[in-house]
Order: C-alpha cells, then sequence, then structure tokens
C-alpha cells in the first residue's frame, strides 16, 4: 500500500481531505480546469503535487486537514498536527528522528509531505533542514554520535531535496542566470543546493558548480555562461583564507556584469558596504525576496543600485 508519506500524487478524495471540501466540489474545479488533473485510463482524476500546491497559493487556500500517514507511530500523528499547525520544532524532530534513523531514512517522503501541506520551500530549508543539520552537527561535536551518520544523514539530505526538485512548482522562466558555486576547499554544500532549488523554482536557470572547485573554473564558468548573479556559499572557513580567491571571481562577475551574493558564514563576515560582495544573505528567505525584487526591478534586494549604473 502507498502510504500519504509516498504519495507524489494525489486522488480526489485526498484533496478534498486536504481543503476539507466534498469530492463533487475537487471534480468540479478539475472539470473547469481551475485545478490542473490528468485521467487515469479509467476515468479517475489524479492530481501532481505542484498543481495542488499552485491551486491552493492562488485561491489563498490553507489546508484544512493532514492527510494520513499509516500505522500507530507517535511520530505519525504528532507530524499530522505539526504540519497543520506549523509546528516547526516538531517536524524538525521528525527530520532529525529520520535523518538518524538506522534503518531507511524516509527523508524525502517527509519532506514531500510538507510541501503536499503547502510548506513552502523556504520553510523547508531554512526552519526543517537547517535547524535539524545544526543539531547533527551539535551532536557530532558533544561526540554523541558518529561521523558515519552526520555523513549519512547529510548524503540523504542531499538526495531528498535533489527528489522534491523534482515534484515542486516551477515558475516560468524569468530569463535570468545564476551561477553557485562554494569556495575554497569547501565541502559543505547542502545550504548551497538549497540556494541553487530555491532560485530553480523561481524561473532561474541555475548551474550548480558545486564544492571544491577551484577559483580559476568558476570564474571560466562566469565569462562562459554571464550570469546575472554569482551566488557563493562558505561554511567553515574564514574568509581571509579566501580573499584572494573571492577577489578574482569578483573581479570575473564584474566583467560580465553579474552581482555577487555570499551566504553561509560569508555573509556575516563580509560586509557588502566594503564592495568586495554587493549583497549577502543568510537565509532561504532572505534570498527569495531578494531573487523576487531582482525579478521586479533588476536589483537586488536593499541595494537599489540599478545593474547598468552599478556594472557599468
Ligand atoms: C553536514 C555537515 C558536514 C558535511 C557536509 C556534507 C555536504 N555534502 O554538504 C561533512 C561531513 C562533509 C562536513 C565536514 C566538515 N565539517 Co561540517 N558540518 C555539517 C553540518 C552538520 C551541517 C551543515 C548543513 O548542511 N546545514 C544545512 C544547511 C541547509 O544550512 P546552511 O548551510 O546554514 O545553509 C542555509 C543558510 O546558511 C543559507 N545559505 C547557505 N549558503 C548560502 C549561500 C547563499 C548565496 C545564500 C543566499 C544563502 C546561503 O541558506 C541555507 C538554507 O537555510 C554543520 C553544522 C552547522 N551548525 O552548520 C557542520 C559544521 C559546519 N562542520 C564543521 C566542521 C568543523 C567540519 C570539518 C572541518 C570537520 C573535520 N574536522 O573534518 C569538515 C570540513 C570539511 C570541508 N573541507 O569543508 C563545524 C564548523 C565549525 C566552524 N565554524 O568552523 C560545524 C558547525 C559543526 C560543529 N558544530 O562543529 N560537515
Amino acid at each position: 500500500m502507498t502510504s500519504s508519506l509516498q504519495k507524489t500524487i494525489l486522488s480526489t478524495s485526498d484533496v478534498a481531505r486536504l481543503f476539507n471540501v466534498t469530492e463533487t466540489t475537487v471534480k468540479r474545479w478539475a472539470d473547469d480546469g481551475t485545478l490542473k488533473c490528468q485521467k487515469t485510463p479509467g476515468g479517475h482524476r489524479k492530481f501532481e503535487i505542484r498543481n495542488v500546491v499552485e491551486f491552493a497559493e492562488q485561491n489563498h487556500f490553507d489546508p484544512a486537514c493532514a492527510l494520513e500517514i499509516p500505522g500507530d507511530d507517535d511520530l505519525g500523528s504528532k507530524t499530522q498536527v505539526a504540519v497543520l499547525g506549523r509546528d516547526f520544532p516538531v517536524l524538525v524532530t521528525a527530520y532529525l528522528r529520520k535523518a538518524l534513523a538506522l534503518e531507511e531514512s524516509g527523508l524525502f517522503p517527509f519532506l514531500s509531505y510538507l510541501y503536499q501541506h503547502c510548506i513552502q520551500l523556504w520553510e523547508i530549508y531554512d526552519l526543517v533542514v537547517r535547524p535539524a543539520m545544526n543539531e547533527i552537527g551539535d551532536r557530532w561535536s558533544r561526540g554523541e554520535i558518529g561521523i558515519d551518520q552526520e555523513h549519512r544523514a547529510s548524503c540523504e539530505t542531499l538526495e531528498a531535496l535533489a527528489m522534491l526538485q523534482l515534484q515542486i512548482r516551477i515558475k516560468p522562466s524569468s530569463g535570468h542566470a545564476v551561477i553557485c558555486a562554494t569556495l575554497g576547499d569547501e565541502l559543505h554544500e547542502i545550504g548551497l543546493r538549497c540556494v541553487h532549488y530555491l532560485f530553480e523554482s523561481e524561473g532561474w536557470d541555475s548551474r550548480y558548480l558545486g564544492s571544491r572547485i577551484p577559483a580559476f573554473a568558476i570564474n571560466a564558468a562566469i565569462v562562459h555562461w554571464k550570469p546575472d548573479i554569482v551566488c557563493l556559499s562558505s561554511t567553515y572557513r574564514a574568509p581571509l583564507d579566501i580573499e584572494a580567491e573571492l577577489r578574482s571571481i569578483v573581479d570575473a562577475a564584474r566583467s560580465v556584469g553579474a552581482i555577487v551574493l555570499a551566504g553561509g558564514a560569508l555573509a556575516g563576515s563580509l560586509n557588502p558596504e566594503e564592495g568586495v560582495i554587493d549583497t549577502a544573505h543568510n537565509s532561504a528567505k532572505s534570498l527569495l525576496c531578494c531573487i523576487q525584487e531582482f525579478d521586479r526591478t533588476g536589483t537586488e534586494e536593499g541595494g537599489g543600485v540599478p545593474r547598468d549604473v552599478k556594472h557599468s
């Protein structure tokens, strides 16, 4: 049996339950085109999660009821209540338990379940994955979990985020491009993946270069792709260690008129007013505001500097 935690397609009764309406109402939405659906060869309506989320956003509907999680697992019923009440600390605990589980982790179905219930991508990143991974880091530094568990949780997280990305709604192309990379020998890439996926969801052409890529290769990509924004993430290195590298990337970005946006620990230690980077953000939420502002006006959030002036 497929549980709600494993569903990628919802049935008429799931959607009815989610919004607390009758199945007849859902069929009407589907038949008049308000809610996109596919029909099976047997004539049953099936709803992709991204279409249900888009429908909810456009009509300002919040889920009224959580889909069932079969089994009498205590975590399951707590998750159901938490997902409706947007009780993020409980969702973080559930994520942690799954990330550190000995058996198959089930992180993707969990994230998908949150998304089905209209928890936004930035909330999943900032309010669930990030605090759960911070807690894993703290447990590792206190010697409470092993390196193997930390590594496995990281791998499972990367995989779950990638699978979730296949399910989410991607906005129509914005016509803008971004390059995402980490600096130095930085291995921490989960934050950068979130950044890359968020850009994609907003309709950007995002080139993900990943971690431990030398500066000259980042610069070559910048010159080749001519992005609007270059996103750099650094989690554990002191910016001083990477200053020369950072400056060369900034120069390459300037040469094609791109804005340089830094995040992760870099955001706390580099001051955009010093002029090396253009802007710094340390959360998916503030990045989202920045992307939307850029799409609206062609400038980064708060900067208010027109691109053609800035890069002339
Ligand atoms: C997972 C992890 C690893 C994994 C990384 C796997 C991978 N593929 O990414 C592995 C096991 C490889 C690892 C290695 C190491 N790690 Co480590 N790691 C972590 C851990 C537990 C989680 C980081 C994470 O993924 N968080 C989840 C993401 C979603 O959160 P985030 O990175 O903060 O990103 C969010 C925002 O910051 C923002 N953001 C991030 N980047 C950007 C960029 C832009 C442009 C924007 C707009 C926003 C943005 O958006 C994200 C969404 O919310 C942290 C714990 C912690 N407190 O951070 C330790 C931690 C960062 N690691 C630490 C250490 C010490 C190390 C090692 C040096 C250990 C060692 N002795 O080998 C090595 C370094 C290796 C290297 N060369 O980089 C320390 C760093 C201490 C410090 N300040 O220097 C921490 C804090 C653990 C601890 N409590 O001590 N680590």
